[in-house]
């Protein structure tokens, strides 16, 4: 198969959104492809040591008439270089607004110079921003003019096609994870970080947005160390991080709650623990969970958005229904203290991130959408989504 050089758009954020894009790059440059990463600062999981990987940082210069600076089109015309310049193939973006709007821009411009484009939609730009009146009209034309668009899961697929009233032309391909790097720790090393007894290690990691409802994972925390002793470690950083603090203190478990913030290689923290607590309202995917899994550690999750595509509950996962989550701290004691149903499902959490979410099977995915795409092109534009 010929190698492609492919333009990447993509937020830098801890947001999934930018971690797969970051990951996906990553497994399509080892193939040989040659990446062109988009974004306003470096991907917070991107490392430059392949060569074949290349950032481009959008600048955004200020001007005293623009009130807002205009990100998207400074984002376009730094594309259209890059695309003339480099020749590339095709431009895949991750999140639809203001990306998707941005590369259709420049296949505008750039006319006839053919340029497929193909739209990853991760969740919330369908599930909040595309449904914000504000957004709407230009999330819908996004999707219909792209040249491809895939969804992270069959939740979202349907989701878009009810919002947008679109019939067909839209891929599920799910997220991944990289099992070499994710995987359970052989020695206690990184869970000794945490606790030096015998007690259970608790994570949750997000970006602390309201949607995630990390306060509940406080809550349901107490509740647990009622039951079995145990330490809570939250990860990541966002508006609702001081509700959780102070949630903490409020509860009296305020010196078992460790406050790590933002951090890179979480691939290093998640083996330390037992279970992974994700309260969300809705999660299109819930990568998060994903990567907790691949490191045998088994996920207490809502039963919401595409979780349940990720998650077999009761299998390699718990589901809790959103009516019984003011229990989720007793589903969480009841499986801390059954140490024989804890390691079946943590080797069955493992099992089921390797062979469900494996990174190859999805990067082929990714290379067959583009590889179809370039097929069309000799021919003409190849036929709009919806
Ligand atoms: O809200 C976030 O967690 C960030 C957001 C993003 O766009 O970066 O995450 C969404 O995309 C992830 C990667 O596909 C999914 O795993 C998350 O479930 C999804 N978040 C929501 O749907 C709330």
């Amino acid at each position: 198969m010929s190698s492609l050089k492919i333009g990447v758009v993509c937020y830098p954020t801890f947001g999934g959104s930018g971690v797969i894009a970051t990951e996906l790059g990553k497994g399509l440059a080892e193939r040989g492809h040659e990446i062109h990463l988009f974004s306003y600062a470096p991907p917070a999981r991107l490392d430059l040591f392949d060569a074949r990987i290349h950032l481009h940082e959008v600048e955004v210069s200020s001007y005293p008439l623009f009130k807002y600076p205009p990100y998207d089109l400074a984002l376009a015309s730094r594309l259209a270089e890059v695309v003339e310049d480099a020749n590339l193939d095709l431009v895949h973006v991750h999140y639809a607004i203001p990306h998707t709007i941005a590369a259709l821009l420049v296949k505008d411009i750039l006319a006839p110079r053919s340029l497929p484009v193909v739209t990853t939609l991760h969740g919330t730009d369908i599930t909040v921003v595309g449904q914000d009146p504000s957004y709407k009209r230009v999330t819908r034309y996004a999707i219909r003019n792209s040249d491809a668009v895939t969804s992270v899961s069959a939740y979202l697929k349907k989701q878009t096609q009810e919002v947008f009233g679109l019939e067909n032309g839209m891929v599920v391909i799910p997220n991944f994870v990289d099992s070499q790097r994710f995987k359970p720790e052989t020695e206690s090393r990184i869970r000794s970080c945490f606790t030096r007894g015998p007690e259970k290690v608790l994570m949750h990691i997000s970006n602390f947005r309201a949607v995630k409802r990390a306060v509940l994972v406080v809550e349901a925390f107490a509740d647990v160390v009622r039951e079995t002793p145990a330490t809570l470690v939250m990860i990541g950083d966002g508006p609702d991080r001081s509700a959780c603090e102070a949630r903490a203190q409020a509860l009296g478990v305020k010196d078992r709650v460790r406050f790590l913030g933002a951090q890179t290689d979480v691939e290093h923290l998640l083996p330390a623990a037992d279970a992974f607590l994700l309260p969300s309202e809705y999660e299109s995917f819930g990568l998060a969970a994903l990567e907790a899994m691949a490191c045998g550690v088994v996920p207490v999750t809502t039963r919401a958005g595409g979780l349940p595509e990720v998650i077999r509950d009761g299998e390699d996962g718990i589901l809790v229904e959103d009516d019984e989550i003011a229990s989720m701290g007793r589903i969480v004691a009841d499986l801390l203290t059954d140490t024989e149903r804890l390691e079946r499902m943590s080797a069955a959490a493992r099992a089921g991130a390797v062979d469900r979410f494996g990174r190859d099977a999805v990067v082929s995915q990714y290379e067959s959408v583009y590889r179809s795409l370039l097929a069309d092109t000799p021919q003409g534009e190849p036929a709009p989504v919806g």
